[in-house]
């Protein structure tokens, strides 16, 4: 592996917590089909697109068999509600540590990039404040797959110059951490209570735990002992 020049961010859960939000959201929804969702099975939504999302919810209950009008109107309605509760989101939505993180390294001269699923990632960045840090925000419109399929880190790693192995993935999701490794990325997971198939090369608990310099010297000395 080459030396790490570029990080590559979630956005949801990673960046700022939007992805309460998008339970909130979605547990509205839930209930109005007599499904009920909980935190931990809200689990599997993250990452996920709206669409998938939608398709997981309505898998809870079979005997509901709603054609794709029904479909539509309800993902509209989801994101009506989700923009409801992003309407007030600022610069203190960002999570702890993250502005400092994103600081440091922009002033070490790393490149960054957005990889989320959200096709509110630019409106939510703009509303942070932060849209002047990332050189590259990937469009989820453009993917041919989503996470946990590798495409979202690829494009984000090609559009930054990069190799993906010069690149590190930051995800809070398990369907992102199996995404960037499948890119062949490096994984920082954050708050991922269990892992599946695929493990991250660091975990931590919280956001507020990351220390740029460590996640670096930990990644590049892992690489160099298994090759
Ligand atoms: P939208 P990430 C993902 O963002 C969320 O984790 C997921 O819950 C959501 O359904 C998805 O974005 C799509 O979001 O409805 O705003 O297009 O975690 O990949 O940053
Ligand atoms: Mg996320």
């Amino acid at each position: 592996m080459g030396e790490i020049k570029g990080l590559v961010f979630d956005l949801d859960g990673v960046i700022t917590d939007t992805a309460e939000r998008h339970y909130l959201a979605w547990k509205r929804i839930a209930h109005r089909l007599g499904i009920a969702i909980d935190r931990e099975w809200n689990e599997r939504l993250k990452g996920i697109s709206r669409t998938e999302s939608l398709e997981l919810i309505l898998a809870e209950n079979p005997t509901l068999l709603l054609d794709s009008e029904e479909k539509a109107q309800l993902l509209k309605e989801k994101n009506a509600h989700y923009l409801e509760l992003i309407a007030e989101i600022t610069a203190a939505d960002i999570l702890p540590g993250i502005p400092e993180l994103l600081e440091e390294a922009k002033n070490a001269g790393y490149r960054m990039a957005i990889a989320s699923a959200s096709k509110n990632a630019p409106l939510i960045l703009e509303r942070l404040g932060l849209s002047a840090m990332f050189d590259a925000v990937v469009d989820p419109e453009s993917l041919k797959q989503n996470k946990p399929h590798p495409e979202i880190f690829e494009k984000a790693a090609q559009a930054l110059g990069l190799e993906t192995q010069e690149c590190i993935g930051f995800e809070d999701s398990l369907a992102g951490i199996e995404g960037i490794k499948r890119a062949g990325m490096p994984a920082v997971a954050i708050a991922i209570p269990i892992f599946a198939e695929w493990l991250p090369d660091i975990e931590v608990t919280a956001t507020r735990e990351l220390n740029l310099k460590e996640i670096v010297r930990e990644v590049t000395m892992k690489e160099r002992v298994e090759g």
